[in-house]
């Protein structure tokens, strides 16, 4: 079955999951890549928010760096380590824009968030919006992959206290989010442990996110 035998399940106005985007040898090679590159200097860490919390995953940003204090983007780790940000992998950014075209968007990734969950992972409801003014004006997508142990992915409208819907994640899946929907609150809830495809993932859920600056 190739890609486009495969279904865009419009879950809102805006909002776009392609089960099964990626294939399992596209899952093997980003799974490798990222672990690769998390093991670089400007690797993955922990980020500390300004509360003082430790935010419960690990995370590398790639293009740019999101800014756990300040919540900019910069390119350079000012809250980490001082280390200069490694570059988005072109490949990645191709299968990105390939995603958001067939949920009829068009977006060039500057910014990779890479994010690693273990089994006691989780990201409180939040919106994406650091990105540039424009960028968020002209809705231009968010797209994010999925690969190893499924997830709880929780998503919900434009307000903090909009109704909330959950949906699975699983290994492969691909998420885009723009126009109207590009403002909304989302959040991950469980990681179901020992249920991603064998030998792809160490251990948890890894997921990026691709942006625009
Ligand atoms: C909805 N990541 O990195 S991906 C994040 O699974 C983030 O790691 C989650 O939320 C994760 O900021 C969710 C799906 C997703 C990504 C971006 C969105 C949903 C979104 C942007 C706007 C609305
Ligand atoms: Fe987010």
């Amino acid at each position: 079955m190739n890609q486009q035998d495969k279904q865009t399940t419009r879950v809102k106005e805006g909002a776009f999951h392609l089960p099964g985007f990626l294939s399992l040898p596209e899952q093997e090679r980003i799974a490798s890549l990222c672990l690769e590159l998390g093991k670089n200097a400007a690797g993955f860490y922990q980020p500390v928010l300004r509360s003082g919390a430790k935010m419960r995953l690990r995370m590398m940003c790639l293009g740019r760096h999101w800014n756990a204090k300040t919540y900019n983007y910069e390119l350079h780790r000012s809250d980490v380590d001082g280390l200069a940000v490694q570059p988005i992998p072109a490949t990645l950014a191709k299968l990105a824009e390939r995603a958001a075209t067939l949920a009829d968007f068009i977006v060039r990734p500057d910014i990779l968030l890479v994010n690693w969950y273990g089994k006691d992972g989780r990201l409180g409801l939040h919106q994406d919006k650091d990105e540039r003014p424009e960028t968020l004006q002209a809705g231009i997508p968010v797209v994010s992959f999925s690969i190893g142990d499924t997830c709880e992915f929780i998503f919900g409208g434009l307000s903090r206290s909009d109704p909330r819907k959950k949906i699975a994640l699983h290994s492969g899946d691909a998420f885009v989010f723009g126009g109207p929907a590009r403002l909304c609150f989302h959040g991950v809830g469980r990681v179901l442990p020992q249920t991603g495809p064998s030998g792809v993932w160490p251990s948890g859920r890894l997921n990026l996110t691709f942006r625009q600056f």
